[in-house]
This record gives structure tokens, sequence and C-alpha cells, in this order.
């Protein structure tokens, strides 16, 4: 429902013509409005169908007109009109806390203050702050306060968050037809676990430049319009999300995207090598001199520079520009290389699915395989499986294994880690499954040294295939186990147990790092959705980029292997 968006308008409305001095009482009954619209059960979609928009309490004639009018058309534009008076920037500025439209338009008229680093300025300043009426040196001070704390406050996002945020600026951006490209860059692009803010980049001419801008501090999601210039702006949206946007021409489309991608570190080590080239790097182009030497794409500078294509994903001044120079980038594993997915569970644990379903949903992804594993006895609260109702799901995997010769289904189980290494089940039941992954689920709050230990006991219990979310961490909400991922990985790779990379952007777990230390000690990884549902075996490409991040290459990634690999895997293991 659209209540939230439209109310915010209507908030954002209230505030302008608070600040462009209008009459107090249009200016209450638009954040009367807004508030109504904000605690509103029934959708106004829902009202406006069925005529019944004036039945909202204090919505007169004129304001359910301005929802209609924004149901239809996604502005309303008595508000565009509004924000068409006041620079771009002002609005912007109310995220200040302690700053309202009252002081904010006297700072405007008497002090000339737009934008954040204006702002900044001006407070920094006696003199100008004298002038501005009923401000003070402790006003300022408090203001001042205020802006470090706005600074200082960043959180940052899950990247699944972050993209479906970005999804809708970049879906606004799109419908301009002159907007030849959008793309993310920054940390986004990168494929980072978390994002700071998130940064796009537009491809179009100079001329539309200025809409597109407009469409992007428009679009919805957006609380507040933090700057806005001529190729340029930056939002802050619902979740206190900063976006910032480039629109770039063609010419230099490579170098600006190149330059926002980042990391700042890679960045800093490829104007080094520019440098040394006789050449300068910036986030309009390379240069010899004046003369533009690439900068239209990505692939152009970095060949001017000697070098291959360098994935964003490596761009983290990890050694990837030594290993470019050499050749020895790693050709790094693609979703379409993935054959299968060997964590999910179904109605028999916590599962939403039946073994059916699961299997109907990754025949249709076009996977070779799957292994089911639901949950052990231990994890009671998922409804986790005892012997004998094991052995009666397996009995069930079997018989719809035999249906399918087109996909081989596995049966399977995620079997708990107790805190000092053992495991939910005895050996002898664990050697009737096809696929053993063995997960840590309780105790995580155990020590690096005593938690290294534990998985290790597993991994050398000759009864698993993998090691499920091996820290147990979950982004933004808890830590996990500290690992020795080292001794782990020798571990691993000496008794041939892989490792998995949690495709759940909650989980990511391997985390990127710990997937490159693993590899480089030789153990392979298998990448697992964990999906407690069939939508969630989409979540795969997450799992991609994070391996990806640890420069996993598909040689790397046990479900790459073609059925009958797999096969000799699993069985070379017991
Ligand atoms: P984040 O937002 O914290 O998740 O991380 P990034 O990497 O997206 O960082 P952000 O948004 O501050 O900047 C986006 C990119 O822009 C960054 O990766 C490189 C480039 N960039 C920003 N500021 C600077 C700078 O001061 N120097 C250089 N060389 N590059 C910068
Ligand atoms: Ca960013
Ligand atoms: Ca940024
Ligand atoms: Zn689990």
């Amino acid at each position: 429902m659209k209540n939230r968006e439209i109310a915010t308008v209507f908030a954002q409305m209230a505030d302008l013509m608070e600040i462009l001095g209008e009459n107090p009482f249009r200016v209450n009954s638009y954040r009367k409005s807004s508030r109504t619209l904000e605690e509103l059960t029934e959708s106004v979609e829902e009202l406006a169908a069925t005529d019944r928009l004036m039945e909202i309490p204090g919505v007169g004639k004129g304001t359910a007109e301005k929802i209609r009018e924004y149901l239809a058309n996604g502005s309303i534009a008595a508000h565009q009109e509004l924000l068409a008076k006041v620079p771009a920037g002002l609005p912007g500025l109310l995220a200040v806390p302690g700053l309202g439209p009252k002081t904010l338009a006297k700072l405007w008229k008497q002090a000339a203050v737009t934008t954040l680093e204006e702002l900044k300025t001006a407070l920094g300043d006696p003199a100008r702050i004298q002038a501005v009426d009923g401000m003070g040196p402790k006003k300022a001070r408090q203001l001042l306060d205020s802006l470090a704390f706005l600074e200082s406050g960043t959180h940052r996002i899950r990247r699944d968050q972050a993209e479906a945020l970005a999804a809708r600026l970049m879906a606004a951006l799109c419908k301009e037809p002159s907007a030849k490209k959008v793309q993310a860059a920054g940390s986004l692009r990168r494929g980072k676990e978390t994002v700071g803010d998130i940064d796009l980049l537009c491809q179009a001419p100079p001329s539309a430049a200025q809409r597109i801008i407009a469409d992007f501090t428009t679009a919805s999601g957006v609380l507040r319009v933090l700057a806005g210039g001529d190729t340029k702006g930056s939002v802050l949206l619902e979740g206190d999300i900063q976006a910032d946007l480039r629109v770039v021409g063609a010419k230099g489309f490579g170098a600006a995207l190149m330059y926002f991608t980042g990391s700042k570190e890679h960045n800093v080590r490829l104007r080094e090598l520019a440098v040394k080239r006789g050449l300068k790097l910036n986030e309009y182009g390379l240069f010899r001199g004046d003369k533009m030497v690439a900068g239209a794409d990505e692939e152009g500078i970095y060949k001017s520079l000697g070098l291959p294509f360098v994935p964003p994903e490596l761009r983290e001044d990890r050694g990837e520009l030594a290993a470019a120079a050499e050749g020895k980038l790693p050709a790094l594993l693609e979703l379409a290389d993935i054959r299968g997915d060997l964590h999910m569970h179904t109605t028999a644990s916590d599962g939403t699915n039946t073994i059916e379903e699961m299997v109907a949903a990754c025949r249709a992804r076009g996977y070779a395989y799957l292994a089911i594993c639901d949950h052990s006895k231990s994890q009671v609260q998922a409804h986790g499986l005892d012997e004998a109702r094991l052995a009666r799901h397996v009995a069930e995997i079997r018989r719809v294994a035999k249906k399918h010769d087109d996909i081989l289904v596995l049966a399977g189980v995620e079997v708990d880690i107790f805190k000092d290494g053992s495991l939910d089940f005895a050996r002898s039941v664990l050697e009737k499954l096809d696929f053993v992954t063995a997960s840590p689920h309780s105790a995580l709050g155990q020590g690096a040294a005593e938690a290294t230990a534990r998985l290790i006991t597993a991994i050398e219990s000759g009864c698993v295939h993998c090691i499920g979310h091996p820290s147990g961490r979950l982004i933004n909400a808890r830590p996990g186990m500290e690992l020795d991922i080292e001794a782990i990985a020798a571990a691993a790779a000496g008794h041939n147990v892989a490792l998995e990379v949690n495709a759940d952007p909650m989980r990511l777990d391997l985390r990127d790092i710990h997937v490159r230390a693993a590899i480089a000690a030789g153990a392979k990884i298998i990448i697992n959705t964990d999906a407690h549902r069939t939508e969630s075996l989409e979540l795969m490409r997450y799992g991609v980029s994070n391996a990806r991040r640890g420069w996993a290459t598909r040689h790397d990634v046990i479900n790459t292997y073609p059925h009958q690999k797999l096969l000799k895997w699993l069985h070379d293991r017991r």
C-alpha cells in the first residue's frame, strides 16, 4: 500500500511550505494528513477505489484530490512546485537532528546555507551565525554536534536489503528513455556482504541529466533529498540508508564506473600504476597529458594499463593487481557452473515444502542433483528428526528419487555438531545416508580454540561430507564463532571434507576471506542455499558472489561437478 509514501510526500510539503513561510494553518493541515495516513490501517488504494478517501479523518476535498493524483501519476504537482522553489539540497538538511523548518529557513535566507557543507561552514563561523535571527553560539554548537552524529552514525545493511532498495531506484531511472545504462557501483557491485551506502551510475546525455536526477530524488522509497545538482544527487532512503547517483556521458562512463566501484584502495593502486606509465587516471578517464587514452569502458582502461579486466568482486587490494599483471587472476566461478544444491529442508523438519516440491523446483533450475538435509533430533524447535523418523524420511526420499531419472536426489541430513564436536547421530545411522552435512547450531559463543577443535573433531569423525555454516554467524545479528580457518581448512583438506558457503544473505558463512584461506589450504567448498522453501533456492547467487570474493574457481567447488564426478567424490570419501 502507498499510505507511507504519500504520508512522506505530505510531510515534506508541510516542511517546504513552512520553510517558504506559507500559511501556518495549511502547513498544519498537511502535517496532520501525513500523520493520519501514516497510522491508517486500510490502504489508500482501496479507499480511493471505493470512493471513501473523504472518510479518512481530516481529509477534505483538496487532500483527497492530491491522494488520487499521487495514485495516478506517482507524484503530486503541488509538491513538485514547492520543491522547485527551494535549492535542491535544502530539504535534506532537515535530517540534521534539532534543525527544523523555521531555523532552516533563516539559515538559508540570512546565511545562504543550502547544503550540508555550507551548513557546517556557517555554523563554524561566529560572524555568520550572529547575523541569523535567534541563532547563538549555543544553538550553533548543538547543531554541529548533531551534524557530527549524523556523519558518524553510519550503519551498514545486508547486501540483499541494499539490492532491493537499489532495484526500486534503478527501476525509476530506467523509465527515462535517454538513460542508456543504469548500473550499481560501490560495495554493492563488488558483492560485499554489507553495504554502507548505495552508489548508482546512469549513462545519459547531459541534456537529460536534470530530469534523471529529479526521477531519482522523487523515486518511491526516498525519505529525504540530501543533495541534488546538475549531474549528481543524494537521497536518504527508508531504513536510513543513503543512495548516491551520478549521471555521466558515454565517453567517460567506464572511468566513472571504475572510480565509483572502488574499492578506494584498489583505485589508489590503479592510479599508481597509471603514473608509472606516464598516464593519469581519474573519474573522468585515463589521460596522457590532455589526451584521453581510455574511459568509455573499464576493459579499455585496464587494457591501457597493461592488465586484463579485474572482476569487481576482486577489487579489494588483496593482491588482485599483482595477479592480473602476471596473468594469474583466477577464472572465477560463475552461477551457471552450479549444478546442484546440497542443503535444503522440507516439511519433515522446519521447511515449508515437501520433498516432491523441492525436487521439482531444483529441476526447474536445471540442476543435475540435490540433497535433502533436514535437521537432526536435538534441533527440537526445528522439529528435528530422531532415528525412527529419519529412517522413514530417507525411505520417502528414495521413493521420490526413483520417480526421477533426470535428476539425482540424495538422501541426506544436517546433523548437529555438539559443543565438544560429537554428532547428534551415531556413525551407524549416518552411514546409511548418501550425504551428511554437519553444522553447529548451539554454543556459538565458544572461543576460537574451542570452536576450532569442535569443527576439527567433526571433520575427523569420518562420518560427514561437509561442514554447514561453519561459524554460525548471522550478519548484523549474531557474530558467530571465531574460527582458525587455516587449521580447519587443513583438516578438511586432509579428510576430504568440504566446507560450506551458506548462500543465505543473512549467513554468507564461510565469509569471503575465509573462502580464500580455505581454498589456499587445499579445501573444497560446497555452496548451498539451506533453503527452507522453494523460493530460497534462488539465493544461490549470493553464495556464488561471496565465493567469487574468495577467489573461488569452479574447480574449488564440489557442486559444480557433473553428476558422475559427484558420485565418485561421495564414494571416495567413505
Ligand atoms: P560502502 O558504501 O561503505 O559499503 O563502501 P563503498 O566502497 O561503496 O564506498 P563509498 O560509497 O564511500 O564510495 C564508493 C566508491 O567511490 C569507492 O569504493 C571508491 C570511490 N571513492 C569514494 N571516495 C573516494 C576517495 O576519497 N578516493 C578515492 N580514490 N575513491 C573514492
Ligand atoms: Ca557505497
Ligand atoms: Ca557513496
Ligand atoms: Zn543449519
